[in-house]
């Protein structure tokens, strides 16, 4: 199974250049609200379609935080049913995305408690929000089946994935029109993200049904992928230099 290697890659280039390595254009940890709260009104979150929907919603909770004291979540609680919160990049009024070109790196710490284990949450990855809505496929967690599933056929199983912390991440080629997701960094799959997204990146929509268990989320971000920089180009160049006299020697 293909192994996630940005982070290995990016550790390479801050060995060789810290100044190549970008930071996160967007990104929050859910550390500064109040715990309790609803999240759409803070931070980057909306409502679904850009409308206040009583039955949209998303929890700031201390009961589990990778980061600080908060996370968000998504589905069941006390209850209540928490779905359909909007991480918006984009600008809700015009629409316009910065992150419509080049490579990028969305990623999530989530936390699914053992107990959960009724239906699924859905990561809803959008573009042309708050319209037209369309999204990508996406990573659903379902909960009731143990298994993530993905778009194109993606499956895997969610044994070892419960009470504790692992990485949800979107790798996003632009100029390509190709994303990936990876789970616990395992690629979970590979699909054509142009021909639904329209080659730009707008958002999330967090989703569950309802009797949906509850799922965490913390340290969300997106951070643009630095292209290489001159330095080490030169360090590759020479590296790759040396194994050649090596051969040849
Ligand atoms: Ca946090």
């Amino acid at each position: 199974m293909r192994r996630l290697h940005s982070a290995i890659a990016i550790a390479i280039v801050m060995a060789v250049s810290p100044s190549a390595v970008h930071a996160a254009l967007y990104s929050d940890n859910f550390d500064t609200y109040v715990a309790g709260s609803n999240i759409q009104g803070q931070g980057d979150f909306i409502y679904w379609d850009n409308s206040e929907d009583l039955n949209s919603h998303g929890l700031v909770s201390d009961a589990f935080a990778f980061s600080g004291s908060n996370s968000l979540m998504i589905g069941g609680h006390g209850g209540a049913h928490y779905t359909d919160p909007v991480w918006q990049f984009a600008d809700v009024n015009t629409g316009v995305s910065p992150v419509s070109s080049g490579q990028w790196t969305q990623s999530a710490m989530v936390y699914i408690p053992g107990d959960s284990n009724t239906n699924y949450v859905d990561f809803n990855y959008m573009s042309s929000h708050p319209a037209p809505l369309t999204w990508s496929g996406n990573p659903r967690f379902q909960m009731a089946n143990d298994v993530v599933t993905g778009p194109n056929g993606g499956s895997m199983s969610m044994a070892g994935l419960r009470d504790r912390w692992f990485a949800v991440v979107l790798e996003l080629d632009l100029d390509a029109g190709q994303g990936e997701i990876f789970v616990d960094g395992d690629l979970l799959s590979t699909y054509d993200w142009n021909a639904a997204n329209g080659n730009e990146f707008d958002g999330i929509d967090y989703w569950a049904p309802a009797d949906s268990s509850a799922l965490y989320i913390d340290d969300i971000s997106v951070t643009a992928v630095p292209e290489p920089s001159a330095m080490v180009l030169s360090v590759l160049s020479c590296m790759g230099l040396m194994l050649r006299r090596k051969r040849s020697a």
